[in-house]
């Protein structure tokens, strides 16, 4: 069985992007893949947090993962400060990358721009990629699923991989990013010419899955849609109209043709309205189960149990990374 890795930052609500773009998929690859996915908390703290909110945010992740469906038999599912060893192998890694490909990052490009003037950028945001090379190649993932936004990044951890073989001998499996093909970048419903992000300051183009229905029905209503009142996917001219095709293809399971030719000749707020009920009763489903998860105890028991899973891999990993270094003096 191919091997999947993948982690979410505990860094705010989560939103339909995160879903869609995924926690959707991870659910649909545990049937045929061997998954392993873990709770980025380390990386959480590149921007500070509040930490009573992270707790919660933290919390509300992992039932949000588990209601979503994701089923802890069969995947491995932990919090990434339970496993010292990527931290550790993270080190190792950041003395191995440039300044330059780190500087080369959008990511970074885009939260140093936006962080605020005065008070500097952290360098946690940098050193970023070091960590998340080392969440990956800890674990010899076959693929790696992941939005749009993390493609460079994953590109890097196979870059550094192959470094680092070569300057040693082979010891990572070079990961492949997936991105799906649909749903792999949401736009913000109120500018669709920008991702729909967490960590915005402004939420009205933003759905929270744990939103009030009555409210995320209202976001699709006022989602700033296109001149013209035909509904055709064109991501260029029709930005605002295209988002919400990819989004409702998504969630009924339909292609963006059969809901083109579903709607020809009906205008938009009729699709809005149905999108509305689509997405309305996905997320009831998730956040009844949310509600159950959040009232038992079995939250913990799960993450121990995946945590030990996850250091028994990490720490041969690790183990084989120091004595190939030399770090290690034991024979
Ligand atoms: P931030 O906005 O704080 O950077 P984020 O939501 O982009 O947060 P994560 O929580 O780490 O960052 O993202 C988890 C996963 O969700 C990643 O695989 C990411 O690519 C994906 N993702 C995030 N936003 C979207 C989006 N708008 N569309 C599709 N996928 C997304
Ligand atoms: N950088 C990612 C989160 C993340 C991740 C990872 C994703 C951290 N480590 C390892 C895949 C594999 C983000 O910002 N969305």
């Amino acid at each position: 069985m191919k091997r999947m890795l993948s982690g979410i930052k505990p860094t705010g609500r989560v939103t339909l992007g995160n879903y869609i773009g995924a926690i959707k998929p991870f659910v649909s690859f545990q049937d045929d893949y061997e998954m392993i996915i873990f709770i980025a908390n380390l990386h959480s703290m590149t921007i500070y947090q509040e930490p009573k909110v992270l707790r919660q945010n933290t919390k509300d992740l992992i039932a949000l993962y588990l209601a979503a469906g994701l089923d802890p038999e069969r995947v491995t599912l932990f919090l990434q400060s339970d496993v010292m060893e990527h931290a550790q192998l993270g080190w190792y890694l950041g003395c191995m990358v440039t300044m330059g490909e780190l500087s080369r990052m959008t990511q970074y490009k885009d939260k140093a721009a936006k962080s605020k003037k005065n008070e500097g950028i952290g360098a946690g945001i940098f050193n970023y990629p070091s960590l998340m090379n080392a969440d990956i190649l800890l674990y010899d993932p076959d693929y790696v699923p992941v939005g749009e936004d993390q493609k460079q990044h994953v590109e890097l951890a196979r870059d550094i991989a192959d470094r680092f073989n070569k300057r040693y001998s082979d010891t990572f499996k070079l990961p492949e990013p997936l991105i799906p093909r649909v749903g792999g970048r949401v736009m913000d419903l109120q500018d669709p010419t920008r991702k729909m992000s967490k960590s915005d300051d402004t939420s009205k183009g933003c759905i929270y899955i744990l939103d009030p229905i009555n409210v995320s029905k209202k976001k699709i209503m006022s989602a700033k849609t296109d001149s013209g009142s035909e509904i055709y996917f064109d991501p260029e001219n029709k930005p605002g109209i295209s988002n919400l095709l990819e989004i409702y293809s998504i969630l009924s399971g339909k292609t963006i043709k059969e809901l083109e030719e579903q709607y020809k000749g009906m205008g938009y707020g009729a699709f809005k309205k149905d999108l509305a009920e689509v997405l309305g009763a996905e997320l009831q489903k998730i956040q009844d189960r949310y509600n159950e998860l959040m009232s038992g105890h079995v939250i913990d028991d799960i993450l121990n149990e995946g945590a030990q899973k996850a250091q028994r891999m990490a720490r041969k990993k690790l183990a084989k990374v120091e004595r190939k270094i030399g770090i290690t003096i034991k024979k």
